[in-house]
């Protein structure tokens, strides 16, 4: 196999999920803009994403959020899904958006809201069973402002409670992956605030937990892809979220902001030998599309990910290996800034074009006449947007 056969067939084997909220309205505190033919109802979500992977080839499944994309019947959005010729991925749990949650969810000082809260974790295990997922995201916006608001190693035991409650009622094939955030909207402590925490809580449950890194949620300038090294090598990277920043947890499309970390942390997942589905890495997308066009924002999205892969696919690992091994500072550092200044956006084109895709994505959606046609067929009713 020739070398860009290789990287090829490593991108092939790429697999990247879309979150269902990225096609919905999005904005920041000051203002949410509307776009015109945005979707109003989970279907047309998955309608939009649907056209991510018609057009990229490389997006098969869609994350859904609860209860934003609640559905009387799960199983008929799963066939609606497959009709369309993608599946339904992770489903994101919602412990954020209710009034009962101003201080906190499963590690509130009050045990009726950590029920509450527990009884909607243990009802999107339900919904995975429905809808076939595998993984189930949890997130929690827990956390004090305050110094003394509440005790940082009680929260530790409520949230350990619950984790072990919603671990116990996995089933064989699931799995749970647990996200960290820094600050925000706690601004004291978080719960979860780094992979360290969240490491700790899913070593004590067990196999089935994992860590998930959304590459937003780090302090700046923290080392990323040490952190990602770090859990490929215990086993517990359950997944990505990425989305790229340039000062907080700023949702931009992945590696816009800073398109060489996201080599760095490719090259370490390709180190790993982790990039097909069979290591379990979910690489899934967890953006806000706030003045770009939605469905064209994901499919540049995808193409960014696809290009910092092949690029990490094309570091010349004996050459690295070697020079390493010789303490040549200069040379290893060679090696390994040469793939990152490969152009290899000649070698996916083709690779498309072989499987029977448009070389270039983004100008076949924009050919396809889908942006008008949603724009002029949705109309009447409510979109869809972040946190609705
Ligand atoms: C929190 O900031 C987060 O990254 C979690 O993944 C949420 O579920 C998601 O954003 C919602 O956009
Ligand atoms: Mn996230």
């Amino acid at each position: 196999m020739s070398q860009d056969q290789a990287i090829a067939a490593g991108i092939r084997s790429l697999r990247i999920e879309l979150p269902s909220w990225a096609f919905g309205n999005s904005g920041t505190r000051f203002k949410v803009f509307a776009q015109r033919g945005v979707p109003r109802t989970p279907y047309e979500k998955v309608d939009d994403a649907a056209q991510v992977h018609r057009y990229t080839g490389a997006a098969p499944t869609v994350a859904l959020h609860i209860p934003w994309d609640k559905v009387d019947d799960y199983a008929d959005l799963a066939r609606h899904a497959a009709d369309a010729g993608v599946a339904l991925g992770t489903i994101n749990s919602n412990v954020f958006q209710d009034d009962d949650y101003m201080l906190g969810s499963v590690c509130h000082p009050d045990p009726r809201v950590r029920r509450k809260a527990l009884d909607h974790l243990i009802e999107c295990v339900d919904i995975m069973d429905a809808t076939g997922s595998r993984d189930l995201k949890l997130w929690f916006a827990d956390g004090t402002n305050y110094p003394g608001q509440d005790d940082i190693r009680d929260r530790q035991d409520r949230l350990a409670e619950a984790l072990s409650a919603v671990y116990a009622r996995l089933g064989p094939d699931q799995r749970m992956v647990l996200e960290y955030k820094l600050f925000e909207p706690s601004f004291y402590t978080m719960d979860v605030p780094d992979w360290g925490t969240s490491f700790a809580h899913c070593l004590r449950l067990g196999e089935k937990a994992k860590v998930v890194v959304d590459t937003g949620h780090h302090a700046p300038g923290t080392n990323i892809e040490f952190i990602v090294a770090l859990l490929l090598r215990a086993d517990k990277l359950g997944g990505f979220d990425f989305n790229s920043r340039f000062y907080a947890d700023d949702d931009l499309m992945v590696g816009s902001a800073d398109p060489f970390q996201l080599f760095r942390i490719m090259h370490e997942v390709v180190r790993a030998g982790a990039i097909g589905p069979a290591r379990g890495v979910a690489f899934m997308l967890d953006q806000c599309h706030n003045i770009e066009p939605k469905i064209p924002g994901q499919i540049r999205s995808v193409m960014n990910v696809q290009e910092a892969t092949a690029k990490a696919l094309s570091v010349d690992r004996a050459g690295l290996a070697a020079a390493q091994s010789a303490g040549d500072v200069l040379g290893a550092n060679a090696v390994f800034m040469d793939a990152y200044n490969t152009d290899v956006r000649p070698l996916l084109a083709a690779m498309r074009a072989a499987d029977g895709l448009d070389p270039d994505p983004i100008a076949a959606y924009a050919r396809s006449g889908y942006a008008e046609r949603i724009v002029a067929e949705r109309v009447g009713g409510n979109q869809a947007g972040w946190g609705a």
